[in-house]
Order: structure tokens, then sequence, then C-alpha cells
């Protein structure tokens, strides 16, 4: 009875633990984050910065979420055929020990339909979702130029 017990509460337990058996889950971390908006007509905003993952293994982005956003989104600036053309990314690995920057020009959080009105210096939240159901966030400021 007491083995039984004991196992029971191993088992009650065990969400406590990490699955990789009881440190903490390594997420990415990031630098030099920053957005900007489009001019007011244009309800729209790209955000910048540089996600580190310094983990053991590869993870994969497939989402971002800001509350002060009604959209976010991956998206990827490409020259195609000499015309510059946007489009979504549906996931983003980050291999183990590498990293991914977002620039202007290249990949960006695409920020749509913003709740209220941002002035410089003002800090937007944004949820990073990862393949594995982790997640990580980034305080990202809005300015005039890149940090
Ligand atoms: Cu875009």
């Amino acid at each position: 009875m007491r083995s039984l017990l004991a196992i029971i509460f191993m088992f009650a337990v065990s969400p406590v633990h990490a699955a990789d058996g009881g440190t903490p889950a390594c997420r990415p971390g990031v630098s030099s984050p920053w957005l900007r908006m489009a001019p007011a007509a244009m309800p729209m905003g790209a955000a910048f910065l540089t996600i580190e993952n310094r983990c053991g293994r590869d993870v994969v982005i497939v989402g971002v979420e800001s509350a002060d956003f009604g959209s976010t989104s991956l998206h990827e600036t490409r020259l195609e055929a000499g015309v510059s053309r946007m489009r979504a990314l549906p996931q983003l690995p980050v291999a183990a020990g590498g990293r991914v920057e977002f620039k202007p020009g290249g990949l960006h959080i695409m920020l749509m339909n913003p709740r209220h009105n941002l002035r410089l210096g003002d800090t937007v939240v944004m949820i990073f979702r990862l393949r594995d159901g982790g997640a990580f966030t980034a305080s990202v400021p809005l300015r005039d130029t890149a940090p």
C-alpha cells in the first residue's frame, strides 16, 4: 500500500517537472527588439528582433500574438524578379545554438489593426508560440529607427 501511494504521489507531482527530467524548459532569448508603425492612414506596422536559441535542441516557432493588435504573423519580405513581396510564414525553425534575425527588408512580425494608438517609446508585449507547446515573450518598443 505504501509503495502504491508513493507511485500515485510521483505521478501527481510529475507535471511540476519538465518532460526532460526536472530542469525548467529552455526557451529562446530575444535581443534588440523594436517596432515601427506605418503612417496613420495605414493601420499596420512591423516588429524586428533577434531570436537566439541557446537550448540544446531545435525549436519551431508556430505563431506570434499580441493583445495590442488585431492580427500578428510571421512575415518575410523577398525580392522576386525585382519586386519586393511579403509572404506569411506558417512556421519558423530556430536550430539549437542558432539565431534568427528579423530586420527591415527581411523577416518581420507583421502587425495589423492596432487596438489603440501607439506612441514612440510605448512597449508592446508579444508572445511567441512554439510547436512543443511552450512559449516565450518579448517586450518590443515603438521606435523610429533600429536600436
Ligand atoms: Cu509583412
